[in-house]
């Protein structure tokens, strides 16, 4: 693996690649070196065949409490252009491996951003979301306005968005923002134990249910119909698939061959 500097990388379990933000003295900011890194890492395992499922999570006290303000603070329009941050965060969106987010304290601005670009979220009993960027003059950058919105709805995203409050875990729950909220020692391990569940299904079904249910984000329910059924009838292409069904008529457990 890579001498990463703000991030850490595992595979505590066959098929699971673990990326842990590791910037705790600032309550890991997402600085660029930080979106950088987390990038490489996920195109890293989204390389990798042995790789099924991706887990990112911070510590305890910080998923990440947004971009690093004192990197920004400075910036001009220009600058901020010429950075073009937007292409890393495009990355993530890109990814076709499932993406889950351990998340523990906080989770602010492009932290929560972040959190919203996994495809599943656990949290801790500790979590707390927020859209803050209103209290030091500026607005959600990395999809916030958008994200927030189609999980939990208009009027609750304008008041995160536009008071700065954060939300804690239970209510993030209850909204529809989160799976599961569970007890700060374990939520990572939750994660992890997700990702294995997932990391034992047909690989290419896996692939092509994120396209078809992130696609919905951006089409007409026309358009992700048609997805989903060319899908539905690519994976009759699959030897998975005669696998899969075989295996049950057999009553034995599948052995997928991700082809
Ligand atoms: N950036 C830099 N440093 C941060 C930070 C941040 N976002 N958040 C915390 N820190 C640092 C603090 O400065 C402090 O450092 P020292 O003073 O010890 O050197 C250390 O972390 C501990 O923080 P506190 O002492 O403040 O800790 P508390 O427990 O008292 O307070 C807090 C925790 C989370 C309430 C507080 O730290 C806070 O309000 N932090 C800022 C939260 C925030 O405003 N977040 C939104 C940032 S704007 C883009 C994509 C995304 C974005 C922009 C562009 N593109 C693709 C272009 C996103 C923008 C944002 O996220």
């Amino acid at each position: 693996m890579e001498q990463w500097t703000c991030i850490l990388t595992s595979i505590p379990k066959p098929g699971i690649g673990v990326i842990q933000l590791n910037r705790p003295q600032v309550l890991n900011a997402l600085s660029l070196q930080t979106m950088i890194e987390i990038v490489e890492a996920m195109e890293q395992f989204e390389r990798s065949a042995d790789i099924r499922c991706i887990v990112i999570h911070g510590n305890e006290k910080a998923f990440a409490a947004g971009a690093d303000i004192k990197e920004m603070s400075g910036a001009g329009s220009m600058e901020m252009l010429e950075r073009d941050q937007f292409a890393r965060w495009e990355r993530i969106r890109a990814i076709k491996k499932p993406i889950i987010g351990a998340i523990s304290g906080f989770a602010l601005g492009g932290g929560c951003e972040l959190a919203m670009n996994c495809d599943m979220l656990i949290a801790s009993e500790t979590a707390q979301f927020g859209q803050p960027e209103i209290n030091i003059g500026v607005m959600p950058g990395a999809g916030g306005t958008q994200r927030l919105t189609r999980a939990i709805g208009k009027v609750r995203a304008m008041e995160i968005a536009l008071t700065g409050r954060m939300i804690s875990a239970r209510e993030a729950w209850r909204a529809g923002l989160i799976n599961k909220v569970v007890p700060v020692e374990s939520y990572v391990q939750e994660a992890i134990a997700l990702a294995s569940e997932i990391a034992g299904k047909a690989p290419l079904a896996v692939k092509l249910i994120k396209e078809s249910v992130l696609k919905s984000f951006s089409t007409t329910l026309e358009g992700g119909l048609e997805l989903e059924r060319k899908n539905f009838y690519l994976l009759f292409a699959s030897e998975d698939q005669k696998e899969g069904m075989n295996a049950f008529i057999e009553k034995r457990k599948p052995m997928w061959k991700n082809k």
